[in-house]
């Protein structure tokens, strides 16, 4: 049965170290340990991995794609990977994209079908072509020749939820939008190179073909070896008008820290679009080169995961209201 990520904390509990703090409201420093962030509460074993993987293997690209593995493999995350929601027609169409701060070369992918595991076909892209951004069947054409194997990525779970929701159409516009959840995971080593990723299966039953901030790079993800890293999650389409993580990182580089950062992008995009922010269920993380970690987000139930060598915890960001 797929565990949404408000069902997910119970789940972890066995996890050392958890623990979730209220109200996050300042960045906080982490010193200079490793230190790898993420979106939700499914963030936490896949931050742990990242740590883990990097102490092996000493690769901060390694622990970024290891990392995210196990959010797009697990099948109770209902918006990642297998088990993710399914567009309108009922396939699943994956969005991903990685980058790299130290050589600021980046890969992404959109619309891929019947593939596990996107991250690592964006860290393909960017490492094996002159591209940056593959898309639809191109992309899977890609994944094919490079090896990866294929998966059908619908659950049964989906298929069900699909079909009930279909039934329904056309659906009532008051309503509210269906779930939003999505692994961005930002990381730096203890020598300061950072690196992230971001994953989903992009918002439940979109138009086929859409693509959301997940894969954009400065939308749903963006890192800057001189700066930091920042990544979103929630609806797309209010995040990538405004470059959401770029405008993150710049306002970083200006000297704020990363909580300010994500708030101040926020208040700007809600001023913009003249709507309060609880409206526009759009939640940021961020991490900057002195290894301070911070958040942001309109949802309450927001949470990020924090691992560094000393601990392992979720947090909740500061709710901008
Ligand atoms: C999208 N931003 O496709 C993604 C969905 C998401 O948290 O984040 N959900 O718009």
């Amino acid at each position: 049965m797929p565990i949404h990520r408000r069902d997910f904390t119970g789940s972890l509990s066995a996890l050392a170290g958890l623990g979730v703090l209220p109200n996050l409201a300042q960045s906080q420093e982490s010193g200079r340990s490793p230190l790898f962030v993420a979106t939700w509460n499914f963030g936490l074993p896949a931050c742990q991995k990242s740590l883990e993987t990097l102490q092996k293997s000493g690769s901060i690209l390694d622990a970024i794609e290891l990392g995210i593995h196990v959010a797009e493999a697990d099948v109770r995350v209902d918006s990642v990977g297998v088990g993710g929601a399914p567009n309108a027609q009922g396939v699943v169409q994956l969005d991903a994209c990685f980058m790299d701060g130290a050589t600021h070369k980046a890969g992404s992918v959109a619309g891929l079908e019947q593939y596990p595991h996107p991250i690592s076909v964006a860290r393909r892209v960017m490492e094996k072509t002159k591209h940056v951004m593959l898309v639809g069947q191109g992309a899977a054409e890609f994944a094919r020749l490079q090896g990866f194997e294929k998966q059908e990525l619908l659950t049964e779970e989906q298929r069900k939820k699909w079909m009930e929701w279909k039934s329904k159409q056309p659906a009532d516009p008051a309503a509210a939008p269906p779930n939003h959840d999505t692994i961005a995971l930002v990381g730096m080593d203890a020598s300061g190179h950072i690196a992230g990723g971001c994953s989903t299966s992009g918002l439940a039953y979109k138009l086929p073909g859409r693509v959301g901030d997940s894969p954009i790079l400065g939308g749903g993800l963006y890192v800057d070896g001189e700066v930091g890293a920042a990544g979103a999650t929630g609806i797309g389409e209010n995040i990538m008008r405004y470059c959401g993580s770029f405008a993150i990182v710049e306002l970083m580089r200006t000297g704020m820290d990363p909580t300010s950062a994500c708030k101040s992008v926020i208040e700007r995009i809600a001023r913009t679009e003249k709507k309060p922010p609880s409206e526009l269920h759009i939640n940021f993380l961020a991490i900057d080169k002195q290894g301070r970690w911070g958040g942001a987000g309109t949802d309450a139930e927001f949470q990020i995961a924090v691992v560094d060598s000393h601990s392992a915890r979720l947090e909740s960001p500061l709710l901008v209201k």
